[in-house]
């Protein structure tokens, strides 16, 4: 699978996180002055302008990996060997770990996520997050993507059982970002409500609502937002993967064949 890297730099952490990061730095073991990136690995660049937060799995071992000029990405470590074989590490084929944070501790801390219409997201929890496929942090499409809806409506409605704060939900909404004409433009949404998915337990209709909102998306979606408003999602999405990697807002990250974890198949 060729994934597009988004880089989504940590603008404050947690209270948790910035605790096990000051430690990090007292011991030396990072420095000062580094900057952080989450690293979310995407099949769908064109959707970026509707990112509204960045999910974690609780339960995940995430690692502070040194990739050299001061910036350090939180990813799997299973992720950073990946990337270190193809070319994102300080030592080639190697990964330099500096230190280990739980996704629960990454909670709450504030990022932001390249073309986001939002200026600032934050990092939440999700239960689908799995640790063995991409990076093990998953930007969040609620437009576009029917577990990503879900998901951060659970976390609206629940904000107590998922041990959130409410302010870090409220204001963020679907943003119109393809238009299909089956769907409109807001394609998760839609697919969600006519599926009847109650929350992000429902996983059998939410594999099948992503079926939907992919087949649809790409070969009869068009931009309805950004640089390329109005372009067939099929001609849009090469260009702004480039655009990503061009800025430095992104990168080419493949998952090794035969490794690939989907419930679809
Ligand atoms: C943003 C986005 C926007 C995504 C969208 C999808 C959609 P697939 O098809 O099953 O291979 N993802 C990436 N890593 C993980 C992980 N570790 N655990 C759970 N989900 C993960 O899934 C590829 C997509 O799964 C990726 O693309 C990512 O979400 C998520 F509008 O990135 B996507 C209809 C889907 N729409």
């Amino acid at each position: 699978q060729e994934y597009t890297a988004i880089k989504l730099k940590v603008l404050d952490f947690s209270p948790q996180a910035n605790e096990i990061v000051s430690q990090y730095q007292t011991s030396s073991s990072i420095q000062s002055s580094s900057t952080f990136y989450l690293v979310a690995a995407t099949l769908r660049p064109e959707t970026m302008y509707g990112q509204t937060n960045c999910f974690v799995g609780v339960n995940i071992d995430y690692g502070f990996f040194d990739i050299g000029n001061g910036n350090i990405y939180i990813t799997t470590e299973r992720a950073a060997k990946n990337m270190a074989y193809q070319g994102n590490s300080l030592i080639p084929d190697q990964v330099t770990c500096l230190g280990n944070i739980k996704g629960s501790d990454l909670i709450g801390s504030k990022v932001s996520a390249p073309l986001s219409s939002y200026d600032h997201v934050y990092v939440l929890p999700m239960e689908n997050v799995l640790a063995n496929k991409g990076t093990g942090v998953v930007t969040s499409v609620p437009s576009d993507s029917p577990v990503d809806f879900i998901s951060l409506r659970d976390l609206k409605r629940k904000p107590e059982y998922y041990k959130i704060d409410p302010s870090w939900v409220e204001n963020y909404n679907p943003v119109d970002v393809i238009e299909t004409n089956l769907y409109g433009t807001q394609t998760a949404p839609f697919l969600c409500e006519s599926l009847k998915i109650q929350s992000q337990k429902d996983i059998s209709q939410l594999d099948e609502a992503k079926e939907l909102s992919y087949k649809e998306g790409f070969y009869n979606g068009k931009m309805a937002a950004g640089k390329y408003k109005g372009m067939s999602v099929q001609d849009a999405k090469p260009l702004i993967r480039a655009d990503l990697i061009a800025s430095g807002d992104g990168f080419a990250y493949a998952e090794p064949e035969g490794l690939v974890i989907s419930r679809s198949g």
